[in-house]
């Protein structure tokens, strides 16, 4: 794969067949400690993971499901905003790839036309007290012609274009694009210079959402991104509140966006 970066997937390990690219990428920081930028790719996943023990269909041949391994120097709590850095990175590399009008859907999801293209997973392993890996998981649908019936909100690249798309030239993109807002994250440590390219492409601004906190749903409008990718949202009584990735699910009210 041709690549323009200066250590993100310099280091690939690329299986046909794997569990989870995620569970695989966790057991190896703990083993050998990899390199920064360190990338698992696998053409199938036979266990592919969402959030919450959810299931994520990982197809032979048709999508990305990707790992990178990172060593961010943040402490623990400035690590679940990373889940947007690569998801504003992905969005961008897609859009520009693609020609699509995709989205993202505040935290971990790429929407294009109401339906979910890409999902990403962050999961955080403690080294040492102030030593963190980051294990950051994307599944990209790209090729799929059809999904499962329980799938109703699932969407591909090829279904939406009607064309197939080279993996690889995604990937070198992305990888190129995440780079730069990694290196700009894990400096300043805040959101504040990403914030705005994120709220003018994510679907969840001026709408009304649904956040669910536990069995607890409320109705609100998310009303903008904080310093620290929280989303500001009006509840109807009017109160202001940040809500945080870790803490709740959104949904559009209604349908999935
Ligand atoms: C996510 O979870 O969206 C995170 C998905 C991360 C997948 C990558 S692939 C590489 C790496 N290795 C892994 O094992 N995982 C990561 P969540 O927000 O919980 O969404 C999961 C839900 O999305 C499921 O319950 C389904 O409703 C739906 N879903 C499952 N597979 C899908 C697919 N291929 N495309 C679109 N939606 C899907």
């Amino acid at each position: 794969m041709e690549l323009n970066t200066k250590y993100m997937g310099h280091n690939i390990k690329y299986f046909d067949e794997i569990n989870s690219t995620n569970v695989y990428a966790k057991q190896l920081i703990k083993e050998v400690k990899p390199p920064e930028g360190t990338l698992i790719w696998s053409d199938k996943q036979l266990q592919g993971k969402g959030r919450l023990g959810r299931t994520w269909a990982s197809a032979a041949n048709v999508g990305i499901w990707m790992s990178l391994i990172l060593y961010p120097k943040l402490e623990p709590e400035k690590i679940s905003p990373l889940t947007l850095v690569a998801g504003l990175a992905m969005c961008q590399s897609l859009r520009e790839i693609s020609g699509l009008n995709i989205k993202l859907k505040w935290p971990n999801d790429l929407v294009v036309n109401g339906k979910k293209i890409c999902g990403i997973l962050s999961e955080m392993i403690m080294l040492a007290e102030q030593e963190v890996a980051v294990v950051t998981g994307i599944g990209v649908n790209v090729n799929t012609k059809e999904f499962d019936t329980e799938l109703a909100y699932a969407t591909s690249l090829l279904l939406e274009t009607g064309k197939q798309f080279n993996r690889e030239v995604i990937i070198s993109k992305f990888l190129s694009q995440f780079e730069c807002l990694y290196e700009v994250y894990n400096k300043e440590g805040t959101f504040l210079s990403l914030r705005h390219e994120y709220e003018n492409l994510c679907v969840n601004m001026d709408a009304d959402v649904c956040i669910h906190i536990g069995d607890e749903k409320f109705l609100a409008k998310a009303v903008s991104l904080s310093d620290n990718g929280n989303l500001c949202v009006r509840y109807e009584d009017g109160r202001l509140e940040e809500v945080s990735s870790g803490e709740v699910s959104v949904r559009g009210v209604g349908n999935y966006v």
